[in-house]
């Protein structure tokens, strides 16, 4: 395997560092790096303003960044939608079309398992409408359903929009979304279906089209990317027949004094100057992720989670649980240990150079559900390499010694 590590400078700055919290942010390769210093050493003009060669090279460029972004995702370019981020994402469908299509006595169904990102707008949009909020729950294994059959009830005809992640930043499940849309429209044929990529599209290649949501959203950050830049993505008919998420400059036709006019998607939703460094490096951040091969990235991620889960059963025993489906779908591994608060071990592994995420992941209900206020998580990445797994379970197996053993 080759050492990627080499890829991300942070490693130079930080040799020590074990990286294991990419499910909070991913670190960034030099190719992204050095995209985004080039726009801002040799062309950092404003976009789509400028009648002069730099404003047109960033323009180009920035564009070119939506082109790499919908061929990555199986997508038509004017239905990608430049945001800050997969919350801001999330948000804009629910005040662009939520707020237009759910009334009193509709429902909003979403997982327990969601990011607060996709379930407080709409548990929001249900308080301020009056429709009913459902939530569908685990099952023993912490899926929402094996076959796409949500459990019955779930659909209705008043369900107006099915919102659901495709893999959870808790758990790992994997959630078989193009068997969820299909059973869901069978049943609604104008259901609305919305996806949280966020944890999906940096690890495991992904074909919008081919999932048959109406809307898949995620953030450049947590694929190598940089922050500040997100994706929507939505079927253009939908986009465009809604109503623009925010006014101003850049995303006008016309503007008179008795009103305005909008301009085309994308253009619509991407008022005043947007992230044009951000949106040229998650460009190049694609094209260094199709370098490496996502199903290469997913595989890696996968040999190394089962190696994290037998090492860590086979030093804590019964005094270590897992969250999470008993064979690992996704880079990422939820755990408690007996005795020891989320915190203290991530202080513990903190000692050591180990980067743990702890605490309830923006997933407070999930938690909850779970009888928990936190767990201490492992997200992994093509960085993460076989040699830093003996000294993580060794430094979990020690602050369970020094914390743990005697209470
Ligand atoms: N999860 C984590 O440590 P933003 O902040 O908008 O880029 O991403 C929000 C988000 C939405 N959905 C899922 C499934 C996510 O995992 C996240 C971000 C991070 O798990 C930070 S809380």
């Amino acid at each position: 395997m080759k050492q990627f590590k080499n890829d991300f400078p942070i490693y130079k700055n930080n040799p020590a560092l074990i990286y294991l919290d990419s499910g909070a942010t991913s670190l960034k390769p030099q190719a992204v790096v050095d995209a985004m210093s080039a726009y801002y050493s040799e062309y950092s003009a404003n976009i789509k303003r400028g009648i002069y060669t730099i404003s047109e090279k960033a323009t180009e460029e920035y564009e070119k960044a939506r082109e790499t972004v919908a061929k990555f995702i199986g997508a038509d370019t004017n239905e990608v939608i430049f945001t800050r981020n997969t919350t801001e994402s999330i948000n804009l469908v629910m005040y662009s079309l939520g707020t237009n299509i759910v009334g009193k006595g509709d429902e909003v169904v979403v997982s327990i398992m969601e990011h607060h990102s996709n379930f407080v707008p709409w548990q929001q949009l249900c308080l301020n409408t009056g429709a009913s909020f459902k939530i569908i729950n685990l099952d023993s294994d912490y899926h929402l359903s094996k076959d796409g059959n949500l459990p019955a009830g779930t659909i209705t005809k008043r369900t107006k929009i099915l919102a659901l992640t495709h893999v959870s930043n808790v758990l790992g499940t994997v959630n078989h979304i193009k068997e969820i849309v299909a059973a869901a429209k069978k049943i609604n044929s104008a259901i609305i279906v919305v996806v949280d990529g966020a944890q999906a599209v940096p690890h495991m290649k992904v074909d919008v089209k081919e999932l048959g949501c109406d809307f898949y959203a995620f953030s450049g950050h947590k694929m190598l990317g940089p922050t500040g830049v997100g994706v929507l993505w939505g079927k253009k008919k939908l986009l465009e027949e809604m109503e623009p998420f925010l006014f101003g400059g850049e995303m006008i036709a016309e503007v008179r004094l008795d009103g305005t006019t909008f301009a085309d998607v994308p253009e619509k939703f991407e008022a005043g100057t947007p992230a044009i460094a951000e949106a040229i490096g998650l460009g190049a951040s694609i094209k260094y992720l199709e370098s490496v091969g996502l199903d290469t990235i997913h595989n890696h991620e996968l040999k190394l989670m089962k190696l994290y889960k037998e090492r860590l059963n086979k030093e804590l025993g019964d005094k270590i649980t897992f969250y999470g489906p008993k064979i690992p779908e996704a880079g990422l591994l939820s755990f408690t240990i007996e005795g020891l608060h989320p915190h203290d071990i991530a202080s513990l592994l903190n000692e050591d150079s180990i980067a743990v995420r702890a605490g309830h992941h923006c997933a407070m209900q999930l938690h909850t559900s779970l009888g928990l206020t936190g767990t201490t998580r492992i997200s992994l990445n093509i960085y993460n390499s076989e040699d830093e797994v003996d000294n993580v379970v060794e430094s979990i197996s020690l602050a369970y010694k020094k914390l743990g053993a005697s209470i």
